[in-house]
């Protein structure tokens, strides 16, 4: 085999398994609506109708069929990190047919019955309303008292007990139940176990701009 060929080989293998693992959302305008005076932008409260799919037509749900739209607020971790990214910049009445990766959506944990684990989904989507939703604090730069962008065990138990005595609560920082506390935000967390949260690791609201 020539080495040409065999180059183009090894970048396809390579390809496929970067995909394999690290997935594109894609997104497809099913339904342009070009022009309004308003398109969907972080933190907005939008109104929409969806109908997920796994990738065999399977249907595991559908607002459609509820009769009822769903609310949500963009860009705070509500929803799947394929919608976060799939529905900005979206005008009112546009529809939208979302295929999203594993790694954007449930994982290898998958979600109840309906979606199993490394499950591919495929949404249609409308956009029904938009509006401005309320900024969230940035609850990373809260915790993070040293600045580093980085929140370590302490930072986030310090964080924990001044929340729980702003609510008239004293908590002891020795207790088991505090300890828990701590060690299940680790683990779901701290995703390369290095001991501490990184800013792209936190879930919660992080956001630069304000
Ligand atoms: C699609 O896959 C899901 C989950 O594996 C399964 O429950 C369902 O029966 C499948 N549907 C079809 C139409 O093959
Ligand atoms: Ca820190
Ligand atoms: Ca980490």
């Amino acid at each position: 085999m020539s080495s040409i060929v065999l180059n183009l080989l090894l970048v396809a293998v390579a390809t496929v398994c970067v995909f394999g693992q690290d997935g594109e959302l894609k997104v497809e305008v099913t339904f342009p609506v070009e022009k309004c005076d308003r398109k969907t932008k972080k933190h907005d409260l939008v109104t929409m109708h969806y109908v997920g799919k796994l990738e065999n037509g399977s249907q595991f749900d559908s607002s459609m069929e509820r009769n009822q739209p769903f609310q949500f607020q963009l860009g705070i971790g509500q929803v799947i990190k394929g919608w976060e990214d799939g529905l900005l910049d979206m005008c009112p009445g546009e529809k939208r047919r979302l295929t999203i990766p594993p790694n954007l959506a449930y994982g290898d944990k998958g979600a109840g019955d309906a979606i199993p684990p490394d499950s591919t989904l495929i949404f249609d989507v409308e956009l029904v309303h938009t509006t401005d939703g309320p900024v969230p604090p940035n609850v990373f730069k809260q915790i993070d008292a040293d600045n580093d962008e980085t929140l370590t065990q302490e930072e986030v138990s310090k964080y924990l007990i001044q929340q729980a005595l702003e609510h008239g609560q004293q908590q002891d920082e020795n207790s088991e139940e505090h300890k828990t506390m701590i060690q299940t935000i680790f683990d779901h967390e701290d995703k390369d176990k290095d001991g501490v949260i990184s800013k792209d690791e936190f879930s919660g609201p992080k956001h630069d701009e304000l």
